[in-house]
């Protein structure tokens, strides 16, 4: 179906492949290794773009490839223009890049540009001594003083996102600078002009020269630091160091950096091609997400929020909450509602390498409701507006792992932030033990295990070496598994292939419908909503839990045609309106 019309008062809807790609998100550590070294690689991947193309995506979003120490899994990036040996070469990226094309699959490349790594030559050179010319090509700041015991204590009280002070002392120069992450990932100094016109050049331009399709704009928000470095409010009484975001997020120059970036990579691009810029801006207002992503404004075509993965997680990340369903509910709406008659665009996704697995999370991982759960969190996802993101092995409705000792995550989030914990309130204490329950549920290392191919132990397909990189989710010898899925016409991976298709096939009021409605919204069950394209009107009614759940059909509409559901089709009465455990359907009010 082609959506050519754009609807006079919904702006959004002027139809871009864009908005219309599905998008499969790579972790290239854990896809696929095809060397046998315990490390996914290139050509790993370059094996399964049919197996990515047999489930309906056409773009694939990798994660960094990029020459790295690997301190925070390739986000510490040491040479923007080459691949890690481990990955390959970059011919075998230039390789995939064409294959792919060929295939009718786009590619996305990870921007990581608010930091780099600190190996990278041009931090090697800017710390050599304090007047190197590119000493301020990072942020460099003299201690605010000394301790008792003659410890430099940092410039102000902003906390790493990985735990700990958010600034790293160097002894060779006597000064300390900024990293908001690892102390291995320096922030740039996006002040200084001749400093972003190197990365620009860099990271930027030499890809695109090599033909990408865009790219995911790596904590796209975080540029531009507030003058003056000032004291950020205390959220987390007890801790030394606090949330830095009102220090560093959505600053005050940071539209004028994205609107030149965007500036750059349009003189840049020699053949026409549209680019799709999706930007990681996490916490802001419907008007703040509105200022990244206007056409008009030319900065970023989407964004990723986080309003609706960070529902029952406490401020600073330091333990869950429970959560209704509303909230839930509010969070997702967040995603895409500020849109509605604007010319901005958004994105739809519920997990990444950032989070946990989504059907533990928000769905149900009890052997008994997995794939129903999971067919019906792919029915949320395909019915929003925005473009849709699937992360590598959400199409297998793959689970967290369970209890594993804190010694086997690999994140280096999880070390950091649970060496502050254990320094700061010690290792019997509640707060730690909140903090490691916390981690069964939203530690980033439940999406970063091993791809699991098939259910041969011990590495599922995966690799032949003596030990990947990372343990394997012990799931995949329970049919968690590409192998078994594919065989199983009424696997979640089949689902996730006819819910994209049907996605498509209505694409007007799928992918760019209007005016979402919540229905019932404090339902704590149900999931609601109805959305609008022209004449027509959808109705998405999804039972949020184990138990049978009514809805009520719409006031006012003489007929409901049911459309698509997650329980087989002989099963479902379209015409009752109870819903069976975890049930969704889609239907037109007419
Ligand atoms: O993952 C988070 C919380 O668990 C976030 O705070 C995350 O660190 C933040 O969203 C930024 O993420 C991105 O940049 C990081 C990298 O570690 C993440 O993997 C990446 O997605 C630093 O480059």
């Amino acid at each position: 179906m082609t959506v050519t019309k754009i609807i006079s008062d919904h702006p959004e809807t002027d139809p871009k492949w864009w908005k219309e790609a599905v998008v499969y998100q790579i972790y290239p550590a854990s896809f696929k290794d095809s060397n046998n070294d315990g490390w996914g690689d290139i050509k790993g991947i370059d094996s399964k773009l049919e197996y990515i193309k047999e489930l309906g995506a056409n773009v694939i979003w990798i994660c960094p490839f990029y020459d790295s120490p690997q301190e925070d899994m390739g986000y510490d990036i040491a040479d923007y223009e080459k691949v890690w040996a481990r990955y390959g070469t970059n011919d075998d990226l230039f390789n995939l890049i064409n294959r792919a094309h060929g295939l009718g699959i786009k590619i996305l490349v990870d921007l990581v540009i608010n930091h780099c790594s600190s190996e990278h030559a041009w931090f090697k050179e800017a710390r050599s001594s304090l007047d190197n010319p590119k000493r301020n090509w990072f942020i460099w700041k003299a201690p605010k003083g000394f301790d008792s015991t003659g410890k430099p204590i940092p410039p102000n009280n902003w906390r790493s996102f990985f735990g700990g002070s958010a600034w790293q002392y160097d002894e060779s120069t006597g000064e300390f600078y900024l990293r908001l992450f690892a102390k291995g990932q320096p922030d740039f100094n996006w002040e200084n002009d001749e400093t972003r016109n190197a990365i620009y050049e860099s990271a930027v331009g030499f890809w695109l020269d090599h033909g990408v399709d865009g790219f995911r704009i790596d904590t796209a928000g975080l540029y531009s630091k507030q003058p003056g470095f000032p004291d950020v409010p205390i959220i987390n009484p007890g801790l030394d160091f606090q949330n830095a975001d009102p220090g560093s997020l959505n600053g005050p120059r940071i539209h004028e950096f994205h609107k030149e970036m965007n500036k750059f990579m349009r003189d840049r691009v020699k053949d026409g091609r549209e680019l799709l810029n999706v930007g990681e801006i996490p916490y802001g207002t419907d008007d703040i997400y509105k200022s990244y992503t206007s056409a008009e404004e030319n900065e970023v075509t989407q964004l990723f929020n986080f309003d609706h993965v960070t529902v029952g997680r406490k401020p600073g990340n330091i333990g869950v909450t429970d959560f209704k369903l509303s909230e839930f509910k509010d969070g997702v709406a967040a995603a895409f509602q500020f849109i509605n008659k604007t010319d901005s665009w958004s994105t739809i996704y519920i997990e990444n390498h950032d989070q946990p697995r989504s059907v533990t999370r928000f769905g149900d991982d009890s052997p008994e409701y997995r794939q129903i759960s999971a067919k019906l969190l792919s029915m949320l996802e395909t019915s929003l507006t925005g473009t849709l993101y699937v992360y590598q092995g959400q199409e297998l409705g793959m689970i967290n792992f369970k209890d594993w000792p804190i010694e086997k995550y690999e994140d280096v989030e999880v070390k950091g932030m649970y060496k502050m914990m254990v320094d700061e309130f010690g290792a019997d204490s509640d707060q730690v033990k909140e903090y490691v329950n916390g981690l069964q549920l939203i530690s980033r290392d439940h999406a970063r295990t091993p791809f699991p191919w098939t259910s041969e132990p011990p590495f599922a397909g995966f690799t032949n070496a003596k030990e990947p990189w990372f343990s394997l989710t012990e799931t995949f010898q329970q049919g968690i598994n590409a192998e078994d899925e594919l065989k199983d016409p009424n696997s979640v991976f089949h689902f996730w292939k006819k819910a994209i298709q049907v996605r498509k096939a209505h694409k007007d009021v799928l992918n760019y419908g209007y005016d979402f409605t919540f229905v019932d919204h404090d339902n704590e069950k149900l999931f609601a909503f109805t959305k609008k394209y022209g004449e027509k009107l959808l109705y998405v009614v999804l039972n949020f839990s184990r138990e049978e759940t009514e809805f009520n059909f719409l006031e006012g509409h003489e007929t409901h045609e049911y459309i698509f559901g997650n329980y087989p089709e002989a099963e479902v009465d379209t015409s009752s309106s109870k819903l069976k455990p975890w049930e969704g359907r889609y239907y037109f009010a007419n």
